[in-house]
């Protein structure tokens, strides 16, 4: 990297560092200081845990790791490890008040500073082209948009106001029709690409057909109409067994409303809209409405052919649209709008072949299990990925609109168990596609 590189690399850290403490003192500042430090859920954190542990992971990797400096804060590690200490123990632990954590997190943005005023963007692995702080930066970027499903399972009044997203420009749906062929998945050149998103590799998949848009509230409401939930046709046998255990119904946080829905968001109670993206199902509902519906669920590799493919050039890029970043025109992220947009909001998002609001708007489930790509490596801890490989988790692609951009890209994974839904988590449906039906 050359000096007028390494200028504009620190000022881009500035700005998206900035960028992501604007957002993460927000979350944190609408609520008193009982409200921090109470649990709302026991799958989630006191919100004080999660501010303090983003300070805390911030001097671990660019204070002491990158910068070499000494710790300010040793003696608070063990209580920010997310290993040691399991979520629903987190409010029983002493931790750092609110006005503490503030002042931490504060100090170590000095320090952060400080380093970044003399970093040398060398070769060395964890700073070439500032990938511990693209990390840090998405770290801070993920707690937040955690932070925001902590404010969506508070009960009380509503603190976080947002306008409305764009209404519909584009009438969209049916489906997209994806010739079959090789396409290249993951990526070697996105410089703050995570490693499980690394290496690029080729991946031939058959044609198949994949949903134009996410499976909506209206559509959801058609399976429920129709006897959904008290079918297990539809269901795997955990599906089923999960869904009678925990007495599902409905999409989380929704409830009936005369003969119709409604559902609670952020403290205010509405009418379910029926153009919208279904949000707040897990992976189970997802499979269950795609089984009655005679579909099933992308896999992880259709998905991002879908997302990224571009058939003119044959070349995978980094989102639908290209290889630019999100303008507000493209995608519904970085929680501007606290709801998913309509289907057709963001016809300059669409893919070349017509594929829609693939970024932003719901994380999708598909149906694969979380995995490394071929000749994965660890980088640069095993805890961000790897130890969660295997059977237990399903991918999610995309983002939501709780997502910020710089933790959002064609080839972004995320994953969690089947049965969670207090994630920003909706779906589109897939086919597989008979060998006449491609030739047309
Ligand atoms: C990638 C969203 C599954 O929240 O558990 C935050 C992100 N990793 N701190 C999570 C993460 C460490 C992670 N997910
Ligand atoms: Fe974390």
């Amino acid at each position: 990297v050359g000096h007028v590189d390494g200028e504009r690399l620190r000022d881009r850290i500035a700005t998206e560092l900035a960028r992501a403490r604007s957002r993460t003192a927000l979350l944190t500042e609408v609520v008193d200081d009982a409200d921090l430090m109470r649990q709302h859920s026991p799958l989630m954190s006191p919100l004080v845990w999660d501010l303090a542990h983003v300070g805390n992971q911030e001097e671990l990797w660019l204070v002491r790791d990158v910068g070499g400096r000494e710790p300010l804060r040793c003696d608070i590690d063990e209580l920010y490890d997310a290993f040691k200490q399991p979520r629903r123990d987190r409010p029983a632990l002493p931790l750092l008040a609110p006005a503490e954590a503030r002042a931490y997190l504060g100090t170590v943005r000095d320090k952060v500073h400080d380093l970044l005023d003399t970093v040398r963007f060398t070769e060395r692995p964890l700073v070439a082209d500032g990938f511990a702080f693209g990390m840090i930066v998405q770290h801070e970027q993920q707690h937040d948009e955690t932070m925001l499903a902590t404010h969506q399972l508070r009960s009380g009044l509503a603190v976080l106001h947002a306008p409305p997203p764009p209404e519909p420009q584009s009438r969209t749906g049916g489906e997209v029709l994806v010739p079959a062929g090789e396409f290249t998945m993951g990526t070697d050149t996105d410089p703050w690409a995570l490693d499980n998103e690394r290496p690029a590799h080729r991946v031939d998949l058959p044609a198949y057909a994949i949903d134009a848009a996410p499976v909506t509230n209206g559509d959801y409401l058609s399976f429920i109409a129709d006897g959904g939930y008290a079918d297990p046709r539809w269901w795997s046998p955990a599906g089923w067994a999960h869904r009678v255990h925990a007495q599902l119904d409905a999409p989380m946080h929704w409830h009936r409303d005369g003969d119709g829905w409604a559902y609670q968001r952020f403290g205010r109670a509405e009418r379910v809209r029926a153009d919208e993206p279904v949000v707040h199902v897990c992976f189970h509902e997802a499979q269950a409405y795609a089984t009655w519906a005679g579909k099933r669920l992308p896999t992880e590799a259709e998905w991002e052919k879908a997302a990224r493919w571009d058939p003119v050039s044959g070349r995978s890029r980094r989102y639908p649209w290209g290889d630019d970043d999100p303008t507000d025109a493209h995608a519904n992220l970085g929680q501007r709008h606290l709801r998913p947009a309509p289907v057709g909001a963001y016809p300059a998002g669409a893919s070349p072949l017509g594929v829609h609001q693939l970024i932003g708007d719901v994380w999708e489930w598909t149906s694969t299990t979380f995995h490394g790509h071929p000749g994965f490596r660890a980088f640069p801890y095993r805890e961000y990925s790897e130890v969660f490989f295997g059977e237990d988790y399903r991918v999610l692609r995309g983002g939501s609109f709780g997502t910020d951009r710089s933790a959002c890209r064609g080839t972004f994974r995320n994953w969690d168990y089947p049965i969670r839904r207090q994630i920003f988590s909706g779906f589109r449906c897939a086919r597989d596609v008979h060998p006449d039906e491609s030739q047309r």
